[in-house]
C-alpha cells in the first residue's frame, strides 16, 4: 500500500513547450504502438513501412495511487494524421467511474472528444489558456488538429482514478475528429459499436 505525499511540493511548467523541470515517467506513443486505435489501419500500416511516428508523449509526475492524492503530467500530441483522422490519445475511461480531470491547454489546437457511458458526447475546443473540466464517468480522448504545431496539455486527476482503456479498445468513441474541406470537422464514428 503506498503512502501519502509527505511534504508539498512544486515544479516549473516552462510555457509554451509544457516540458515540466521534473518529472518521474516519460511515455512514448508511437504509431507502432496504436493498432486499432484509429479507423484507417491501412493508412496506419503503409505509414509505418516508411518508418515508426511519435504520436504522442506524456511527463508524468508520479504520486501514491490513493484516494485524496492528485496525480498530474502533460500530454505533447504531435501533429499528424492517419488518414483522415488528426493524431490523438489513446482515450479511456477512469476505472474508478465517479473521478473527474482538469486539463490545461498551454499550447496548439485541438479538441478533447468525451462520452458517458449511456451515450451523451461532447466535444470541447483546446486551445492556449483553456481550462477543461471533464467531470466524473465521461470517457475522454484528446486530439491535435494543428498541422503545424504539437498541442501540450497540463492536466492534474484524483490518485485512485485508474485507467480503463479496454471499453474505449472494445467500443471506440462516439465522435471523431477528421481533417475536413474547410478545416477540422466532428463526424460520427460508423464503426462504433455499443456491445
Ligand atoms: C491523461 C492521459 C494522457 C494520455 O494523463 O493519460 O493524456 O492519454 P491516454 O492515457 O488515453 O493514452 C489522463 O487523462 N489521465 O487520466
Ligand atoms: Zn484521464
Amino acid at each position: 500500500m503506498s503512502k501519502m505525499t509527505e511534504h508539498p511540493f512544486g515544479f516549473t511548467l516552462p510555457i509554451p513547450t509544457g516540458v515540466p523541470s521534473h518529472y518521474d515517467n516519460h511515455l512514448k506513443r508511437s504509431l507502432s504502438a496504436l493498432e486499432g486505435i484509429f479507423q484507417d489501419e491501412p493508412a496506419r500500416t503503409a505509414r509505418l513501412s516508411r518508418g515508426d511516428a511519435m504520436v504522442y508523449e506524456v511527463y508524468e509526475i508520479a504520486g501514491p495511487q490513493l484516494a485524496g492524492e492528485l496525480l498530474m503530467g502533460v500530454t505533447v500530441i504531435h501533429p499528424g494524421k492517419v488518414g483522415r483522422e488528426f493524431y490523438m490519445t489513446k482515450g479511456h475511461f477512469h476505472s474508478v467511474r465517479e473521478t473527474a480531470e482538469v486539463y490545461f491547454c498551454l499550447k496548439g489546437e485541438g479538441m478533447m472528444v468525451m462520452e458517458t457511458l449511456e451515450g451523451e458526447t461532447a466535444v470541447e475546443p483546446l486551445t492556449p489558456g483553456r481550462v477543461l473540466y471533464v467531470a466524473p464517468c465521461w470517457g475522454h480522448r484528446s486530439v491535435c488538429t494543428s498541422r503545424q504545431d504539437d498541442l501540450v496539455m497540463f492536466f492534474a486527476y484524483p490518485g485512485n482514478a485508474g485507467h480503463d482503456y479496454e471499453t474505449v479498445a472494445k467500443r471506440g468513441f462516439r465522435k471523431l475528429v477528421v481533417d475536413g474541406k474547410d478545416g477540422p470537422e466532428i463526424i460520427d464514428n460508423p464503426h462504433w459499436n455499443a456491445s
